[in-house]
């Protein structure tokens, strides 16, 4: 049968690339789009209207379109979680049991993310093992535990083919960052190319578990492909790449920009949840699963983000300032 897939919040971080990546593995007319964000215009596809807290309407797309495939990504990040943390738990926790509902109802399978919120302060912070506490002290942490749960029971319960891992921080210029902690490492990019300075809402070391939004894309589709039998995880996988903090993006940074200066003016609010998480992550059980491996590292990524953000900026009408000392 041919795969008929639904992505929802399909023009987020994850989204913007996952898109072009499935209509690229399985043809742009199988790929249906669902998203609350604008749409961009130089969007080409298949949009469906509906709201994932409306199960009504998420029916109505999986019955008419013959879904049997959905990535479930749309949600609130940490730092939109704790400007409304009843819509964090409405958005997240509602949200992906409509679609695990669905799955049950239609033998769906789901991709959802989680996400390194769902450990905190009492998890160990260095190579986080796969099996370890988990006590978040985030809203959005608590709907990504909640989430895991929740996936593990319809798995046990109904067998329903949900699978799920826990995104460190995501890197990408296709879409503008979201409302998050992590988002700092998407903003300095923008800060550099548009005023060659950026002010970080996060001290200068804080470190947390980084990978580029290609790297991402690959490892969720590498998952979703992957035979049912070699999935040992249920709730979620640990999911790594590398771990850097704004000091050591910024000193990568200036080796191309030299004039490049960052600051720092931590916020309260983002620092308390950046020491909150792990600095670094062991992911050896979906290396043994199903083969996961990274490919981008710091200087690979920075690389590939100044020169994205730079066409993609261009391509906008934006205009860079010429400054002085930048190397292309
Ligand atoms: C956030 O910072 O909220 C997200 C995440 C790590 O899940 N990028």
């Amino acid at each position: 049968m041919a795969k008929k897939i639904l992505v929802t919040g399909a023009f987020g971080l994850v989204g913007s690339d996952l898109v072009p990546a499935l209509q690229k593995k399985y043809g742009k007319a199988n790929v249906f789009a669902l998203g609350n964000k604008t749409i961009p215009k130089d969007f080409s596809g298949q949009l469906v209207k509906g709201s994932v807290v409306d199960k009504t309407s998420l029916e109505r797309i999986v019955k008419s379109r013959k879904i049997n495939e959905v990535y479930h990504l749309a949600g609130l990040l940490s730092v939109g979680g704790e400007k409304n943390p009843a819509l964090a738990w409405e958005v997240n926790v509602q949200g992906l049991r409509n679609v695990l509902e669905l799955a049950r109802d239609y033998k769906l399978r789901v991709f959802w993310p989680s996400s390194i919120a769902a450990f905190g302060p009492t998890t160990p912070k260095k190579m986080t093992p796969q099996n370890t506490i988990l006590e978040p002290t985030t809203m959005y942490g608590v709907t990504k535990v909640t989430g895991e749960l929740l996936c593990q029971y319809y798995f046990t319960r109904w067998g329903v083919d949900v699978r799920s891992l826990r995104y460190p921080g995501l890197i990408g210029y296709q879409a503008p960052p979201g409302d998050g902690t992590t988002e700092y490492s998407v903003h300095i990019f923008y800060g550099l190319l548009k005023n060659n300075t950026y002010s970080c809402f996060l001290k200068a070391d804080a470190r947390l578990p980084m990978m580029y939004i290609d790297d991402a894309i690959r490892g969720t589709m590498l998952l979703m492909q992957a035979p049912s039998k070699n999935i040992s995880i249920r709730t979620s996988y640990n999911f790594a790449a590398i771990n850097f903090t704004p000091k050591e993006l910024t000193a990568e940074i200036k080796k191309l920009y030299p004039a490049f200066v960052c600051t720092y003016k931590p916020d309260p609010v983002k620092q308390a949840i950046a020491e909150s998480w792990p600095q670094s992550i062991d992911d050896t059980v979906a290396a043994k699963d199903w083969g996961w491996k990274p490919e981008f590292a710091l200087q690979k990524l920075t690389n590939i983000m100044i020169k994205g953000l730079k066409q993609k900026l261009a391509s906008k009408g934006e205009a860079l300032p010429a400054q002085a000392g930048f190397r292309s």
